[in-house]
């Protein structure tokens, strides 16, 4: 019989360097929202691949995480411990980072200079830069975090995937499957339901509104043919709530329409969405609303 091994992935790194883009390719599936926006995702959040290579069958756990950054709300702080809850949990944590990211990363720097796991340093998005910009790049991160290993992709283009997994394979431990082996992921579809919602607010308004916002789903009743979600966007004023719903609500009607339409390709199955409008004033800043919202 094969052997079989099984671990605990970390994706970490600045907002925007592409963890969740990564994340999605490594998976095969959108779980995790992406916009151009950095924030955007809020939780750890798993996904899970099984398969096989010549000598051993595996179970490799990814996590999706925030970007690091200096927390201004208790919305972030909360954001940051869900990034320290997933490299305690690590057996292989991948550093993200793109060609972008300026020389400045001390406070991240610390914080993995802390964990026993191995580290692979990815450099993102070489899809837009030069071999001269790669190798300035290779040349900074050999010095000041001397990596496990270095892997330059893309992936938004899907280049330099496969290889990361075979190093992710080989670094992985022998153990038995942590999950059932038909799971994807550790979170409910209500989850996935208001994430969705989630992504096209950040898609449709500029600002400071979609980071004002929070998705609760509050109904999620399947059928045969059709699943009913109903959902609560909170704001934090009054005159965000205005912006979201727009000149006779034709705003948010057409976030409703963009969310029940990946919806519909998410769950295969019709959507009947709701959607409403509540104020909750500086949600961000109180911890016992942020319990409330599953932080
Ligand atoms: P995160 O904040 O680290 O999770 O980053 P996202 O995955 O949300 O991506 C942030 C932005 O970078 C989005 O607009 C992505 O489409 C873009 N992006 C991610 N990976 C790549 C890449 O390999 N090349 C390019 N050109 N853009 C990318
Ligand atoms: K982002
Ligand atoms: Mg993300």
């Amino acid at each position: 019989m094969k052997e079989h091994k099984a671990g605990f992935i970390s994706i970490v790194g600045k907002p925007n360097v592409g963890k969740s883009t990564l994340m999605n390719q490594l998976v095969g599936e959108k779980l995790s929202i992406i916009t151009s926006k950095a924030q955007t995702t809020r939780h750890r959040i798993m996904g899970i691949v099984n398969g096989e290579t010549e000598d051993s069958e595996f179970q490799l756990i990814y996590s999706d995480t925030p970007g690091i950054i200096k927390p201004q709300y208790e919305l972030h702080s909360a954001m940051m411990e869900f990034v320290h809850g997933s490299l305690e949990d690590a057996d292989v944590v991948l550093f993200v980072t793109d060609i972008y990211e300026k020389y400045d990363e001390e406070d991240v720097i610390q914080k993995l200079q802390k964990t026993q796991s191995p580290i692979i340093l990815i450099i993102n998005k070489m899809d837009l830069a030069t071999p001269e910009i790669i190798e300035e790049k290779i040349t900074h991160w050999k010095a000041v975090l001397n990596p496990a290993h270095i892997m330059t992709i893309s992936a938004l283009q899907n280049i330099g995937i496969e290889g990361l997994l075979e190093q992710v394979i080989k670094l992985m431990p022998v153990h038995p499957p942590y999950f059932p082996k038909d799971e994807l992921t550790d979170k409910p579809e209500r989850f996935f339901a208001a994430e969705i919602i989630r992504e096209k607010i950040f898609l449709n308004y500029k600002k400071e509104v979609p980071y004002s916002c929070e998705v609760v789903v509050t109904a999620f009743k399947e059928s045969d043919d059709i699943i009913r979600v109903s959902s609560e966007i909170y704001v934090e004023r009054d005159t965000q709530r205005a912006i979201l719903l727009g000149h006779k609500g034709e705003r948010i009607k057409k976030v409703g329409t963009e969310a029940r339409l990946e919806m519909e390709q998410f769950f295969g199955k019709k959507i009947f969405l709701e959607q409403y409008i509540k104020v909750e004033q500086d949600w961000r800043q109180k911890r016992i609303k942020l319990d409330r919202f599953g932080y």
